[in-house]
């Protein structure tokens, strides 16, 4: 069948099930745009490029396929870098296109030229430059292999306009699309790894059944693996306690007994500690990322780790494993728990674990996640606003978060019971995801319930998304915590420059965000005080032909705990003065 490149383009992605798209086009990529008037797939048309690439990222967290993006050359590229370092950094699968000049233009620089491949080399999995329009189908496979493959992550795919482009000879192609096996030949250095050794498991199984203060700690490759089903049988088999990191919320139930939520800088005590005097961690799909590990010198210093990751790179990069085990979480964590079963059936027996769980139980008493009741008069109490929503919509309701404070608190105090209903930027700490995140996440999954909390400092760089879900009616909830400020430095400029305040004050009022809500085709509501809380919630929750967005007041001066301030180590984890006040011994590290 004769087609041009541009046809070519669309056709793969269809062929790669591509059912929705986020893009915006200009002039490098138009010959595409023309297409995709008679293809299947949906294009939802963003405001900004950097919005087509968060809603990518949203619509794979929250569905588990790779979410494509589409935009063209020179700004149009540019301005999608940033979702890729985000996609990059938190590893999820997205393909993006863009357009380039025409091949004879490229280094001259030419109107809207920019070196695209070499600009993002270091924030995609992979990029490609294409040269000719009879690649265009292998090299989207390709793309599509890479992306979803192995460690899940964002490839770039560059197309100059004269071989899409229909006037250009150069455009002209057949269709020939290749097979899986050709494909896996084509990257013939690419081997993405599958099951652990399995002496590596062996050997786990036994430091797992020999320790006496073991802790699962799961990252956000438990969910990338699709394995939230293994750890939880992983987990009931063998009594362990899990933590879950801010990229792995979700992973495992917060309700389950065996849950103590979120390590890290803002983890709770419990979670904090119990990996800090951990004999044995168990670390699953994660990367000792220093928001978690505070200084490394320091961090769980009894601890022997077992860390099975599907990218070899992680093993060792920060914290030297006892057990290394590289391959795919899932499989590892199958093939760990039968090998525990065969031992348990053999007659091994684990030391008496009491002590260390009346310990962890201890903790979760004197150190319960906990704020200051707002006084009479105070503004809102943004943990109070998120209890109200969190007891408010259905179990399985997606949340997306921006970043800051807000993020902080809506991880700490949600109940996630199940995977992929957490959606935030983890690693690059991208303000501006949660706006065009939770809107590709609604796209992928219009059956949930979607909210997007985010900060006012956060709204204010990619609000303009919304117009795009009022047109495209996708009817997502925003929840603002205005403080007024830009929170999180806000808090870092209290305790730690002597309460300096440097251009962090945003101002409650400017913008108005009930009439900019409105102005872009959403319900706006305003929320100054306790009692309206739960009726403007009820009102967001019935509303669902329309995005709609409630600007909470909130109080500026809330800070974030506990707190690992950074370059401290998990020992000197600081609990709200409220707390610390107590007098109560705070771990071996005392304060
Ligand atoms: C694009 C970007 N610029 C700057 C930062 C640094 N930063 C981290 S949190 C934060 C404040 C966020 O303010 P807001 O959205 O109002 O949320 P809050 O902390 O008040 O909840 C800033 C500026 C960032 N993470 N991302």
């Amino acid at each position: 069948m004769d087609m041009n490149g541009g046809q070519a383009l669309i056709r793969a992605l269809e062929m790669e099930g591509t059912e929705v798209m986020f893009g915006l086009p200009g002039g490098a990529i138009l010959p595409v745009y023309d297409p995709v008037l008679d293809s299947t797939i949906r294009h939802i048309l963003v405001r900004h490029e950097q919005g087509a690439g968060h809603m990518a990222e949203g619509y794979a967290h929250a569905t588990g396929r790779p979410g494509v993006a589409m935009v063209t050359s020179g700004p149009g590229a540019t301005n999608i870098v940033t979702p890729l370092a985000d996609a990059y950094m938190d590893s999820i699968p997205m393909v993006c296109i863009t357009g380039q000049v025409p091949r004879a233009a490229i280094g001259t620089d030419a109107f809207q030229e920019c070196d695209i491949t070499g600009i993002t080399q270091a924030v995609t999995k992979h990029n490609f430059l294409v040269t000719s329009a009879d690649e265009i189908p292998l090299v989207i496979r390709q793309a599509f292999h890479l992306a979803t493959t192995g460690r899940p992550g964002p490839v770039l795919v560059d197309i100059p306009k004269d071989i899409v482009d229909p006037t250009n000879p150069a455009s002209a192609t057949g269709w020939d699309w290749p097979t899986d096996a050709e494909v896996e030949a084509s990257l013939p250095g690419y081997h993405p790894a599958t099951t652990g050794d399995p002496e590596a498991i062996e050997r786990a199984a036994e430091l797992i059944l020999a320790a006496e203060r073991p802790v699962l700690y799961v990252g956000g490759g438990i969910l990338k693996a699709r394995a939230a089903e293994a750890l939880r049988e992983l987990a009931e088999l063998t009594q362990i306690r899990v933590v879950t990191t801010l990229m792995a919320r979700g992973a495992f139930p917060d309700g389950h007994d065996l849950c103590l939520g979120m390590p890290g800088m803002h983890g709770n005590y419990t979670a904090v500690t119990s990996m800090q005097r951990s004999d044995l961690l168990i670390a699953l799909g994660a990367r000792f990322d220093d928001r978690v590990t505070g200084k490394v010198a320091g961090f769980a210093p009894e601890a022997k780790i077992i860390h099975a990751d599907i990218d070899a790179a992680e093993l060792g990069k920060v914290r030297r494993p006892d057990v290394p085990i590289h391959g795919d979480c899932r499989l590892i964590i199958e093939d760990l728990v039968a090998a525990l079963r065969r031992r348990l059936s053999a007659g091994a027996t684990t030391p008496d674990r009491g002590p260390w769980n009346s310990q962890i139980s201890g903790w979760q008493e004197r150190y319960p996640l906990a704020y200051e009741p707002p006084a009479e008069g105070d503004q809102l109490k943004p943990q109070m606003v998120l209890e109200h929503l969190r007891d408010s919509v259905p179990e399985d309701t997606i949340l997306a978060s921006g970043v800051g404070q807000h993020q902080m608190w809506a991880s700490q105090y949600w109940r996630f019971q199940h995977p992929y209903t957490w959606i935030n930027s983890g690693g690059l700490g991208t303000m501006g995801f949660s706006v065009p995140a939770a809107i590709g996440a609604k796209v992928g999954r219009p059956d949930r319930m979607v909210w997007a909390v985010d900060g006012d400092g956060c709204f204010q760089m990619t609000a303009q998304e919304l117009v795009t879900a009022s047109a495209e009616r996708i009817p997502v909830k925003v929840a603002i915590l205005n403080n007024a400020y830009l929170g999180m430095v806000r808090q870092w400029q209290e305790m730690f420059y002597e309460e300096r305040y440097s251009e962090v004050y945003l101002s409650p009022d400017l913008p108005d965000y009930v009439k900019w809500a409105e102005s872009m085709g959403c319900v706006g509501i305003r929320v100054e005080s306790p009692e309206e809380i739960q009726p403007a919630i009820d009102k967001a929750n019935d509303i669902d032909d329309r995005p709609v967005v409630v600007e909470f007041r909130t109080d500026s001066r809330e800070k974030v705990f506990p707190m690992v301030a950074a370059g401290t180590t998990n020992d000197e984890i600081q609990v709200p003065p409220f707390q610390a006040g107590h007098g109560v011994q705070t771990g071996e590290g005392g304060h």
